[in-house]
């Protein structure tokens, strides 16, 4: 197993996660993937399922590690590589600007995180559609969600709806209410950028005393879900 990097513990089990306000928030109509290729392209494109099976298909097992300092190893994923999916479908039918290295991540429940394109073009990046065999869950990210198993966590985006390339770094910002110190703009595991203007020691503690009050309401959320609420 690969050792885990500064500040991380293994957690018990792969749950869904993630901040309060969208742990409560689930997106409906999760079967359909409808994505959305926009931001400073000449062409807004709509892809869905056909367009994505026309690519090579990926599997890779590789680790998690959210900013609140759990890790999950040896998680099995597979779907298509982030390389190949912008190599194949966005540059020759979205055509993005030369200097569009922007990439936000705009998730069906609100949610959305950034990285630089040259990080989203490293062989272990996927736009992964199964878990462990299994087709995405509304816990893991159904229909498609991001893996960046180099990024924290919170770089991972859930529920993709659209992908945009932006030339202006400012389209993006940390979802509301979350203060943008939160979001470091690379948020690499192995160099503890767990935060921005914040040092990694000072979130350590504080974000490992959030990891009960989230997978709490987390739980209470699925609970309710499996009732049909
Ligand atoms: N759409 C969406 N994506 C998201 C989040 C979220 O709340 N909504 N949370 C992020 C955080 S903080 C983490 S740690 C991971 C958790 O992934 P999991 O729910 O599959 O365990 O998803 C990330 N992506
Ligand atoms: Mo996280």
């Amino acid at each position: 197993m690969t050792p885990l990097p500064p500040g991380q513990r293994e957690a018990a089990a792969f749950e869904r996660f993630g901040l309060w306000h969208f742990v409560w928030r689930v997106p409906r109509d999760l079967d359909t993937l409808e994505l959305v290729i926009g931001g400073d392209v000449e062409q807004e494109l709509t892809i869905t399922a056909a367009d994505l099976q026309a690519l090579p298909r990926a599997e890779q097992v590789s680790d998690f590690h959210c900013v609140t300092t759990w890790s999950r190893r040896g998680l099995r994923w597979s779907g298509v590589r982030f390389a190949d999916f912008h190599e194949q479908i966005v540059a020759p039918r979205a055509r993005p600007a030369a200097g569009a290295t922007h990439v936000v991540f705009r998730a069906r429940d609100g949610y959305a995180s950034t990285l630089p394109l040259p990080d989203l073009l490293a062989a272990d990046v996927l736009l992964a559609d199964t878990l462990d065999g299994a087709g995405l869950g509304v816990d893991h990210g159904a229909p498609l969600r991001l893996v960046a198993p180099a990024h924290y966590g919170y770089k991972n985006a859930k529920h993709l709806g659209a992908i945009e390339f932006w030339c202006d770094g400012h389209r993006h910002r940390f979802p509301k209410p979350y203060p943008r110190l939160m979001e470091h703009p690379r948020a690499r595991v192995a160099d503890e950028e767990r935060g921005a203007g914040v040092p990694a020691w000072v979130l350590r503690p504080l974000y490992r005393a959030l990891i009960p009050s989230v997978r709490r309401l987390s739980r209470a959320r699925l609970k309710r879900l499996s009732k049909g609420d």
